[in-house]
């Protein structure tokens, strides 16, 4: 799907702003709300999260469906165009009703959709109704469950007459229309879709391209570097073009080419990077080169915005990271805005993007996820209904993501059941959709979960290109016994060696309160997390098969309340403000010293 721009042919208007809004009591549908004007609504802002922006438990914690209502104009002037209205995400389930018409509704929670808008508009005002849905449970990505993973509503506390979501994954259940609503014109023919793969040989490199396109007529494709020069055309739906003396977009050192298609009336420009990725014996390859991954998981995850796109929280998040010499991040555990993969190519990061399947997997929380009794994940009857969600959002992401330079890798899932009976059967065609929808054929992984497998009999090492493992020797497992833990953790690497494929360290850590000290580093202090990381790294730098490490979590973000969250996760090398706790300048200093590329090449 094209990200909306403004060229001669179209044109793109936000619809961003304050929105009337009203939580449903459960008559919204009933009384038609959608049909005339919010009765006794409040204020809120779009985008962000609802639920850090008025007081109250019942209203941040709220069960269920809300609903944001606009009215808007549209000029007579865009009449012959096709009017498109877009919403780039809506956290998780989303009915869209134009004067009272039920015009698309979308479930999942962190990818964009669309509809033409034309035949429902009228002349003068058109009252725009969103109704949105928070609801998690075993049909949704991420996963919800019958208890909490943090223990919030224990199971003897079920109350019959208030519903609560039970998160099986450890992130504020964040909802809300999170990210730009914008309505955008094109002409009725139109260019719907591109797809880039480039090819390097030695100086040269040949862009092959496809363009979708609806309608009559022929396209064309130029290609201009960043001074503006036209480099390369070529006319048909599909061809290649040859870029003499490329310039590859290299890591941290970004450049990209427009690529300018036209097609009938219409016009399109898309910045592109040449860049190659592969994955070679027990080594990551970015244009020909062994890279080392050095970076976080994060999260989108700022106050009061919740999981509300927050652009200058990016700027500011990128340029610590290239303070501390990071050059990669993981979308952990969604895919993030598109104008963070936009900012990410122009600055040359790293990105590992991963979908929203967080929490397959029935044995957190004890286990106990159907009504209290163990259920495993893949259980016919009782487990998991997600696998039909699951391929759809593994299409829309690389759908949507599929052109950026920054993308090197998809996750496929973050911490799944991978051990138990029909986890083989359940993931095993979702990597193969993966491979066989992304034009650039990136590499694919599932970011595995520490539950003791032992890695000949985890699916990961039958599935995934690079194994990338989230470990806490030495905080939930073996804590506070750092040096001891970190034993287990070099001998759990010997094993992985036998699997002869690259492993990447995508979670590590240990929660931290900012400003607990001791001379002794005791668990939660500052001292004990620099001492965790120094230990987990020193054995990661014996192995040269370990290709990278991203420690867990960039910054404290917020969670569900429970007994092991003090104010949220505070995992963070930062604070959710952003100040660095101790063992960030460890970082800084460590990773400014470790060279992007060939770390662990043999001399
Ligand atoms: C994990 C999860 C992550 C959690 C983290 C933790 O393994 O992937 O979502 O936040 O552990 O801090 O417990």
């Amino acid at each position: 799907m094209l990200y909306p721009i403004l060229t001669k042919s179209r044109i793109v208007t936000s619809l961003d702003g304050v929105w009337d809004f009203k939580l449903d009591d459960g008559k919204g549908f009933e009384e038609k709300w959608y049909e005339r004007p919010l009765k006794d609504s409040t204020t809120m802002y779009v985008p962000s999260s609802y639920n850090d922006l008025k007081e109250g438990i019942d209203f941040r914690d709220h069960y269920g469906w809300v609903f944001y209502q606009r009215k808007f104009n549209l000029p007579q002037s865009l009449k012959d165009n096709r009017v498109v209205l877009r919403f780039d995400a809506v956290t998780h389930h989303a009915k869209v009703y134009l004067n009272g018409n039920l015009i698309t509704e979308h479930k999942g929670g962190f990818l964009p959709f669309e509809v033409e808008i034309n035949s429902f508009i009228k002349n003068g005002s058109n009252l725009l109704t969103v109704a949105v849905d928070n609801v998690i449970d075993y049909t949704t990505l991420p996963v919800g469950g019958e208890s909490a993973m943090l223990g919030m509503a224990g199971v003897d506390f079920k109350l019959d007459t208030k519903k609560v979501n039970n998160p099986n994954f450890d992130f504020f259940n964040y909802a809300g229309i999170t990210r730009h609503v914008r309505i955008y014109t094109s002409p009725k023919n139109y260019i719907e879709d591109i797809d880039l793969v480039s090819n390097i040989s030695d100086k040269d490199a040949t862009l092959s391209y496809k363009v979708y396109t609806k309608g009559e007529g022929e396209s064309k494709v130029s290609i201009y570097d960043q001074e503006g020069n036209m480099v390369g055309q070529s006319y048909g739906n599909q061809g290649s073009i040859e870029i003499k003396n490329v310039r590859l977009w290299q890591v941290l050192d970004a450049y990209l080419y427009d690529i300018k298609v036209e097609f009938a009336d219409d016009e399109y420009i898309l910045p592109y990077g040449v860049r190659s990725v592969e994955v070679r014996g027990c080594e990551f390859l970015i244009n020909g080169k062994p890279f080392y991954f050095k970076g976080y998981g994060k999260h989108e995850d700022t106050f009061p915005n919740g999981r509300g796109i927050n652009e200058a929280m990016n700027i500011k998040d990128l340029s610590i990271m290239r303070w501390q010499g990071c050059n990669s991040f993981r979308t952990s555990h969604y895919p993030y805005s598109e104008e963070m993969m936009r900012l990410c190519d122009r600055e040359g990061f790293v990105v590992i993007d991963e979908t929203p399947a967080v929490g397959i997997n029935f044995s957190f929380g004890g286990g106990a996820n159907f009504n209290g009794q163990k259920v495993s994940t893949f259980d016919k009857e009782h487990g998991i209904k997600t696998f039909d969600h699951h391929k759809e959002v593994i299409k829309d992401m690389i759908n949507r993501d599929k052109n950026h330079a920054c993308v090197v890798m998809w996750s496929i899932a973050n911490e799944a059941d991978t051990t138990s009976s029909g986890s083989f059967e359940y993931f095993k065609p979702l990597f193969d959709l993966a491979r066989e929808v992304d034009p650039q054929k990136r590499p694919c992984t599932m970011v595995g979960v520490q539950s003791g497998a032992d890695p000949e009999n985890d699916i990961i090492s039958k599935l995934a290109d690079v194994i990338c493992l989230n470990r806490y020797y030495g905080w939930y497992f073996g804590g506070p016994f750092i040096k001891e833990s970190t034993e287990l953790l070099r001998k759990e690497l010997e094993k992985w060696e036998e699997i002869k494929k690259p492993v990447l360290f995508t979670e590590y850590g240990a929660d931290t309160v900012s400003g607990i000290h001791n001379t002794t580093p005791v668990m939660y202090s500052e001292e004990y997390q620099l001492e965790y990381y120094k230990e987990n790294n020193k054995v990661f730098d014996e192995f040269d098969f370990v290709i990278g490490e991203q420690p867990w979590n960039f910054a404290d973000f917020a969670t569900s309340q429970g007994l092991l969250r003090v104010d949220g996760n505070k995992k963070g090398l930062f604070t959710r403000d952003r100040k660095p706790k101790l063992a960030a300048h460890y970082f800084k200093e460590r990773w400014n010293s470790i060279p992007n590329f060939n770390y662990k090449s043999k001399k």
